[in-house]
């Protein structure tokens, strides 16, 4: 193992979950409650370069070209203390990392930034992980970075320790035309955390075992459907299964809710699009952006469609991604 003499970077695209991943069994080791299942996104990713140098007296953490304080680089910073444990030295690192988004999206995520942080931080550590060692690890840093180190279709197999909880391909390169049809409705900082509001799920909402329940049997349903590339059992079941999670946050006590009056509206259209013969399904994660899940082939008609009502640049449609790189 040696550790490696000059930055090393590495590139890896965010995901969008169609079984969502909401709760966690163990807090420290990030193991989830249920399998989950995404798309790999091509169009946005973090870039990350890591060194370790002797002659640091800290971390040193560069974001978007910020330097970032203690209390915004403290999960960044943990994620590093064990990377140099499993390494097995003390040397503190650089680290400059960049979001890559088409706008100001704010759809900027803790999947690729720590699925990146890992393939950087691992190898300029000297440790050669395979791919699974490599989402094991990305998941001590956030759940949905487990499957940002593939492309494609991606399951993330809940397990239940740290060696058994890891993210595997199901399709890397989908030979079916797919597309992500991105709304991009505000770009504000959520108010309640993707880490707050599930743990708020798991100890306070009534329906949170049938979520469990309803999770695993969704998760077989989405993956078949993959294999058999039949496109409407897929959306179908995604756009139940993410209002399955969001019936969570409003029946957690204190309640919440990621929607806002313009997602709400966004879902609406999609239900009169589909009556209108163009089938698509919508799916939104922790804030009000909605995702809308549709054949390549009418992504551009869907993207006109909303463009028309929520502005030009707030709509981009994405396609599956490639799973992480990372340079010698
Ligand atoms: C998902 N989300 O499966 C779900 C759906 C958002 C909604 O994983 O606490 O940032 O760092 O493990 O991964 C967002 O949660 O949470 C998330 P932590 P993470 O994509």
């Amino acid at each position: 193992m040696v550790i490696a003499d000059h930055p090393i970077t590495a590139k890896a695209h965010t995901n969008i979950a169609l079984v969502k991943y909401w709760g966690k069994l163990n807090d420290q080791l990030i193991i989830p409650q249920n399998d989950s299942l995404s798309i790999t996104l091509d169009k946005f990713y973090t870039q990350t370069a890591v060194q370790f140098l002797p002659e640091l007296a800290a971390d040193d953490v560069i974001f978007d070209g910020q330097v970032l304080s203690d209390d915004a680089s403290l999960r960044v910073r943990t994620f590093l203390n064990h990377v140099r444990e499993l390494a097995g030295f003390d040397y503190h690192a650089r680290v400059i990392t960049k979001n890559f988004v088409p706008t100001s999206a704010g759809l900027a995520s803790s999947a690729s930034g720590f699925a990146a942080l890992a393939g950087a931080a691992s190898r300029a550590a000297g440790l050669a992980l395979n791919q699974r060692d490599l989402s094991r690890l990305a998941r001590r840093g956030s759940g949905s970075a487990t499957r940002s180190i593939f492309g494609g279709f991606v399951a993330w197999q809940q397990g239940h320790d740290d060696a058994t909880s890891f993210a595997y391909p199901i399709d890397e390169r989908p030979a079916w035309d797919i597309a992500v049809v991105v709304l991009v409705l505000t770009v504000k900082q959520k108010k309640v955390s993707s880490r707050v509001g599930m743990r708020l799920a798991v100890e306070t909402s009534p329906f949170y075992s049938a979520w469990v329940t309803a999770s695993q049997a969704d998760f077989k349903t989405v993956k078949t459907a993959i294999q058999n590339q039949d496109f409407e059992a897929l959306g179908h079941t995604s756009e139940q299964n993410a209002m399955r999670m969001h019936a969570l946050t409003l029946s957690s006590d204190p309640n919440f809710t990621y929607f806002n009056a313009d997602s709400i509206k966004a879902m609406q259209l999609v239900k009169d699009l589909r009556l209108q013969g163009i089938v698509c399904y919508f799916t939104m994660d922790a804030g009000p952006n909605v995702k809308i899940i549709c054949q390549g082939a009418d992504a551009k008609q869907i993207a006109q469609h909303f463009q028309a009502v929520f502005g030009k640049d707030q709509v981009l449609i994405t396609r599956p991604g490639a799973g992480i790189s990372i340079s010698d």
